[in-house]
């Protein structure tokens, strides 16, 4: 049962251009698909939805402050700033909300430095490579996630 579940989807930077360049990284589907397929996904499941993107740091944390008082979870793609950010991770920890972290291409295939997350150590979980599918594997993850602990607090 998920009637009372809310979840802010956080797109990091430059994922506003998905579906216009970098296809062959990124795929051809752009950010209002993804978006809309969530919030068609949340709808079925009794989920409201929020979906957010920013180019910048400070907008994003904000938005992520903002979750604590409304969100039962995040799902966040956090871009460029998953392998630079440590107020991301910060703010993310301080909503004491569940997050999974999630990514387009798969992380571990590419250059060393994406490697390393700032944010994977304070998720459940994280899910990479699956193109914008790993979105919808990351909300079904979370609401599973939510659903296991309203069931534990029963
Ligand atoms: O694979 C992912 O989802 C990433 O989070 C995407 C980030 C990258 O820095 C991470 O290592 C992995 C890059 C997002 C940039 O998105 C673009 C989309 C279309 C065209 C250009 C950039």
């Amino acid at each position: 049962m998920t009637d009372a579940l809310s979840i802010l989807v956080v797109h990091g930077p430059n994922l506003n251009l998905l579906g216009t360049r970098e296809p062959e990284v990124y795929g051809s589907v752009t950010l209002e698909e993804i978006d809309a397929a969530l919030e068609a996904a949340g709808k079925e499941a009794g989920c409201q939805i929020e979906c957010c993107q920013s180019n910048h740091e400070g907008v994003l944390i904000d938005r992520i402050q903002e979750a604590r008082s409304w969100a039962s979870g995040i799902l966040i793609n956090p871009a460029g700033l998953t392998h630079s950010s440590v107020a991301l991770r910060d703010a993310l920890l301080a909503t004491e909300l569940p997050v999974v972290e999630v990514h387009l291409s798969n992380v571990f295939a590419r250059e060393a430095f994406r490697h390393h997350s700032f944010v994977s150590g304070i998720a459940v979980g994280v899910i990479s490579g699956f193109g914008p599918q790993s979105y919808r594997l990351g909300l079904d993850a979370l609401l599973g996630h939510l659903n296991a602990e309203l069931a534990d607090a029963d």
